[in-house]
């Protein structure tokens, strides 16, 4: 390398209704393969809780370090804000390079939207070919896996994704070039605890835009997951993680192999996961909970048989009841994701979803109302090819029509801008929904909020009740009374929320 590294920063963008309290994985990993070699690595996480970061302040940050590359994220959720930033930097002279879930599903598209180029899949084995082609330290032919223009203006892509081989050999994410104060207080267990054990998921749900790492089960050895939790245990006195895996239990003798090292190390960790109904069992919950398994995660999706179905889910509605039962009897707490508003659903089928809901409800401590617990037919997806053409949604994540972003209280009434804390996707209206399937939509979301005001105090639990009630009641007899009554109580929330500071969105 020459005398003066090169100065590469790595962006996670903005977004005006989002937050989280962990930096992204991606430029982590992305951080750490490019400074073994030496280059000077930035991360700029726009998104942290403690310092979210608006594009003007972006902007300003990159005119101060002068970066020779810029590498950025790109999920459909934030799409527009990132394209927005990106058009501001190139007008400063930036080199752009794109990456993550969206560029790899729609590589050509961030090319014009202000991109020199972007890489397909997972960066590791790419990102430093990439940086050096883009200052010319190698021709951009000899790249593999990515997409660029030709001096001609010609789009031209090097193959498709290559994939990372043996995910053991990859380096420990940068949590070194993490500011702790960016996301919290320093007891923040989402800190430095993400870990993520394998990649890929054999299963071809028909909404999930999760492509990136293919069909194929890859995993890191037992070994390798215990070092680095011992690593980060002994580095930042973390003992609470969290693997990111989409599924990682689809090979069990190798998650059991794991549990028993943790087990007979004495690793004294706490670790939550997420996988599939279909690849749990009583025995593997219980050696989970021993080796100190706290959380589960399962993406139900839906309570209607004929749904899970259409979806290619690979489990059914009784292994989905069995698999929560299971988890709570072994000790471990389930938490569940359901998905609402498929096309071809009726008020019967939400109705559907709505009672697996309430009878899942004792043995869930919190449901989750993300923004994807409504449908949202992100690119890629077998429901975005089906369905584009008779919903009218090509490129949809272009456009301000469906705009999703969260309840904003000033255009929406107080019960809906809690209710949907996370997002209008109701508003977005993909599927043209009828009244009806809103109401019911509503009355499941509803459900979900009430269901989580147990777990706070009974005076706060009895006051947002309230409050939820009465706003639904004044609004039914005169929005605008509604919005009157209600902005003060709006202004108190905001003000309390302030002082409290960020909590996690996710
Ligand atoms: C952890 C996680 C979260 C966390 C943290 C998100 C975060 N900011 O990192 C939380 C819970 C907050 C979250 C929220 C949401 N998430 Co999420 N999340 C994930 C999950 C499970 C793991 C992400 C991860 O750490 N992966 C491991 C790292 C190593 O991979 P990676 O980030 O993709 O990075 C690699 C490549 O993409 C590439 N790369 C990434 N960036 C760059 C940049 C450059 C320059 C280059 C060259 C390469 C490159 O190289 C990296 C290394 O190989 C993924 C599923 C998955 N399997 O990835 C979904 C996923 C990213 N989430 C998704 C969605 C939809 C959401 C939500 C909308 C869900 C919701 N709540 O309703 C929100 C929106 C969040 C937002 N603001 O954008 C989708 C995104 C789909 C899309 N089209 O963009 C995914 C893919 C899930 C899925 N299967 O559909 N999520
Ligand atoms: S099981 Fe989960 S990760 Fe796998 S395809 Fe289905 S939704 Fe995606």
């Amino acid at each position: 390398m020459s005398k003066t590294p090169i100065r590469v920063l790595l962006i996670y963008p903005p977004s005006s209704f989002q937050n989280h309290s962990g930096c992204p994985m991606g430029i982590l990993m992305l951080a750490a393969v490019l400074d073994k070699p030496g280059y000077d690595v930035r991360i700029l996480d726009a998104n942290a809780a403690g310092n979210k970061r608006t594009s003007e302040q972006i902007i300003r940050f990159v005119q101060e370090i002068k970066p020779d590359v810029i590498g950025m994220t790109l999920v459909t959720p934030l799409i527009r804000e990132a394209y927005k930033l990106a058009q501001g930097l190139k007008e400063q002279g930036a080199i752009l390079l794109a990456g993550g879930p969206h560029a790899t599903l729609v590589p050509e598209e961030p090319l014009s939207k202000g991109f020199d180029a972007v890489v397909k899949g997972e960066g590791e084995p790419i990102i430093e070919d990439a940086v050096k082609a883009l200052l010319g330290e190698m021709p951009k032919e000899n790249v593999n896996g990515w997409v660029y223009k030709d001096t001609g203006g010609q789009i031209r892509h090097t193959g498709s994704k290559i994939m990372v081989r043996n995910i053991d050999d990859l380096p420990y994410p940068a949590r070194h070039m993490v500011n702790p104060l960016d996301y919290g207080p320093s007891s923040n267990p989402a800190l430095y605890g993400d870990l993520f054990s394998s990649r890929g998921c054999p299963a071809r749900c028909a909404f999930c835009s999760g492509h990136l790492f293919g069909k194929k089960f890859r995993f890191r050895s037992a070994q390798s997951i215990l070092d680095e939790i011992t690593y980060v245990h002994n580095k930042y006195g973390t003992d609470s993680f969290h693997f990111v895996d989409d599924a990682i239990s689809v090979n069990k003798t190798r998650i059991e192999e794991m549990c028993e090292g943790i087990i007979r190390n004495e690793l004294n960790i706490t670790w939550s996961m997420m996988t599939r109904v279909d690849k749990i069992d009583r025995e593997l919950l219980g050696l989970c909970c021993r080796a100190g398994c706290v959380q589960v995660d399962y993406g139900v999706e839906s309570g209607h048989p004929e749904t899970l179905r259409r979806i290619h889910k690979p489990h059914t509605v009784e292994m989905a009841k069995n698999a929560v039962v299971m988890t709570t009897e072994a000790g471990i707490k389930p938490y569940v994701f359901f998905i609402l508003g498929f096309p071809w659903e009726d008020v019967d089928a939400v109705e559907a979803t709505h009672n697996l809901i309430i009878e899942l409800s004792p043995y869930v401590d919190h449901f989750h109302p993300a923004v994807a617990s409504i449908l949202i037919p992100f690119p890629g997806t077998e429901i975005y090819d089906k369905y584009k053409d008779e919903y009218g949604l090509e490129n949809w994540w272009l456009s301000d029509d469906h705009n999703y972003d969260a309840p904003r209280n000033s255009t929406h009434s107080y019960h809906k801008s809690k209710v949907f804390r996370l997002g209008a996707v109701l508003d977005a209206d993909f599927f043209n929904y009828s009244v009806q399937i809103k109401e019911k939509i509503y009355e499941v979301f509803r459900f979900m909020y009430m269901h989580n005001l147990q777990r706070r105090k009974p005076v706060s639990r009895f006051v947002r009740k309230q409050l939820i009630n009465f706003s639904e009641k004044l609004f039914a007899f005169s929005p605008t009374l509604e919005r009157i009554l209600f902005s003060p109580v709006v202004q108190l929330e905001q003000f309390a929320k302030q002082k409290l500071g960020n909590k996690r969105v996710n």
